[in-house]
């Protein structure tokens, strides 16, 4: 990445964390009766918590692509950084994957108890929408509410949720490769194409560069599945916060395994090609984004 786009992005990670801090403000708001506040503290354990940003980043930058750079697109990107962890929250219950260790510190029903967790998800996941439908966001009420409903779509039936039964239908059987694909996108795949094209869409984006940019996320989003899948059997627990390994001892379909981590390299090499010949009718002013996709791809965390 270069010196440039890595300043950028931690530029915009700085106003990001200082806009979700707002948001997460332990007052309650108008409307609202009280915000209960041990409630209020998983949430923000479970949020401000650290976390690389990637998906408020690549909002971030993809609006700015198309010349929008202000408080709503990190609203936006607030909400969708809200869906993220809640998902991060409720994956680690005792149900899911039982996980102690999330971002190098105990995850939310550790420190705190698991009802709290659950509500600590549902919370949040239920601020989202309340985000995206804050005017900030953009002027046309009509352009909020489709950004509303893809990621409805992004989170639910058919993406990150669906995705998720998919997995845990999946635990200790063998799936092939379409079927692995399929479930990736969907349960992670779909936050990270959300990410890139509400970035065009609330930046006015024509519909053709829209399509683009949200071809670019899917592409994303499978560079970055397969980096962490690799990472799983690779990485060093310390520094991914949590223990290595895990997933790949649970059996867990990834294309990792079924197809090696040497195809795997070549396969993320071949996927950071691709998004940068679609950034490339975009000239220098997406090296931000090239900068992302390759993060993703060679990323250590
Ligand atoms: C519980 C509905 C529901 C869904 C859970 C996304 C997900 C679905 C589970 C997460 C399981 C997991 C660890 C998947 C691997 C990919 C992934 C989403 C990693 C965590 O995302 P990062 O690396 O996390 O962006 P940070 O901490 O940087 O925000």
């Amino acid at each position: 990445m270069t010196v440039d786009a890595a300043d950028q992005l931690a530029a915009d990670a700085g106003r990001f964390e200082a806009m979700l801090e707002t948001l997460l403000a332990p007052e309650p708001l108008e409307e609202e009766l009280a915000r209960p506040d041990r409630l209020v503290e998983a949430m923000r354990y479970a949020a401000l918590g650290g976390g690389k940003r990637l998906r408020p980043g690549l909002m971030i930058a993809a609006a700015r692509l198309f010349g929008r750079d202000d408080e709503g697109v990190l609203v936006a990107a607030a909400a969708l950084e809200c869906i993220h962890c809640y998902s991060l929250v409720h994956d680690d219950l005792p149900a899911m994957d039982d996980d102690d260790l999330r971002r190098g510190r105990p995850t939310v029903h550790r420190a705190f108890d698991e009802a709290t967790a659950i509500l600590a998800g549902d919370a949040l996941l239920t601020l989202a929408f309340d985000l995206v439908a804050d005017p900030r966001v953009h002027a046309d009420a009509g352009l909020r509410l489709a950004a509303s409903r893809d990621l409805a779509r992004a989170a639910g039936i058919g993406g990150m949720a669906g995705g998720q039964m998919l997995d845990l239908a999946a635990e200790h059987s063998s799936l092939g490769e379409a079927e692995i694909r399929l479930l990736q996108s969907m349960k992670t795949g779909a936050l990270i194409r959300y990410a890139a094209r509400t970035g065009a869409r609330l930046a006015g984006a024509s519909s053709q560069d829209i399509e683009r940019l949200t071809r670019f996320g899917e592409v994303i989003g499978l560079a970055f599945q397969l980096a962490d899948d690799l990472l799983d059997v690779e990485g060093d627990a310390a520094a991914l916060g949590k223990a290595a390994g895990k997933d790949a001892a649970a059996g867990k379909a990834t294309l990792v395994a079924l197809k090696g981590a040497e195809w795997t390299r070549a396969e993320l090499s071949r996927l950071v090609g691709e998004a940068e010949t679609l950034l490339a009718p975009y000239g220098a002013r997406a090296a931000e984004l090239a900068g992302l996709a390759r993060f993703v791809a060679v990323r250590d965390r």
